[in-house]
């Protein structure tokens, strides 16, 4: 810094007017003081400076009073629909409401005819459905049957099935019936007429002596009455060993051994089908 001032110093001097523009270096290091002048006019006042900086921050300046509640808002929109809440508990019953108004008068009615056709129409619903399910229970595959033959209480099957006498007879019982027991003319004459009709030359029928030897009964147990078809000579036991019987198509009976094979005739009782 010294040494600048001093470089301008000696600048100075060298513009000053001395009337002596020649001077030598010998004259400018011949000067050992400087006088000053006098003072010259003042100048013209400058142009005004550019903004100084901005001041410091301030200090934060003290709380003031809380201002008046200003006034309540409009109402907002709607917002959105909320979840659906659980199952409320069961209300109490209403009260019983008013009776309603009396309907028109109904059309007089011949009462006791409608009875009278009302319960035949049940008789023959509830017939329907006992020949139903004796059908359902009682028939066999459709090519053992040769056909039912029906009286006002009985139901007849003949089975094209060959059993023994035994098992004839727990084939007619699984159906819900017994071998068949002719016990008067009507009944036999429609057995052997359907044995006829089937082509069958015999079949079993529900007579045997197996309990005791020249007693026949029925297959129910029951007692053999006065009538009986027995064929000429029969029953004569042959060899010792014919316990059973069977109905020939002409309607005639013959005790026969108890195990050979043949087909047979089932009857079923209409009460209890
Ligand atoms: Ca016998
Ligand atoms: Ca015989």
């Amino acid at each position: 810094m010294r040494r600048g001032l001093a470089f301008l110093g000696l600048a100075f001097l060298w513009l000053l007017p001395s009337g002596r523009p020649q001077q030598t270096a010998e004259d400018a290091c011949s000067l050992h003081i400087l006088v000053p002048g006098l003072k010259g006019d003042a100048g013209q006042k400058g142009d005004k400076g550019a903004p100084g900086r901005p001041g410091r921050v301030g200090p934060t300046g003290e709380k003031g009073d809380m201002g008046d509640k200003g006034q309540k808002g409009s109402v907002g929109r709607h917002g959105k629909i909320g979840p659906i809440g659980s199952k409320g508990e069961k209300g109490d019953s209403g009260d019983i409401g008013p009776p309603g108004p009396n309907g028109e008068p109904g059309i007089p009615c011949e009462c006791s005819q409608l009875r009278k056709a009302i319960g035949e129409t049940d008789n023959q619903v509830s017939q329907l459905t006992a020949e139903l399910k004796f059908i359902k229970n009682a028939l066999p595959p459709p090519a053992a049957v040769a056909g039912v033959r029906e009286t006002d209480s009985k139901i007849y099957l003949l089975v094209k099935e060959e059993k023994r006498y035994v098992d004839a007879q727990l084939s007619c019982q699984g159906r819900g019936g017994t071998l068949g027991m002719p016990k008067d003319e009507a009944a036999n004459g429609l057995m052997a007429a359907y044995i006829a009709q089937a082509g069958l030359a015999r079949v079993f029928i529900g007579i045997n002596d197996l309990e005791r030897e020249g007693t026949f009964v029925y297959s129910d147990r029951s007692p053999m009455q006065t009538f009986n078809k027995w064929r000429s000579g029969e029953p004569n036991n042959a060899y010792d060993e014919e316990d059973c019987v069977e109905m020939v198509a002409s309607g005639g009976w013959n005790d026969v051994a108890c195990h050979v094979t043949m087909h047979f005739l089932c009857e079923f009782d209409k009460e209890h089908v």
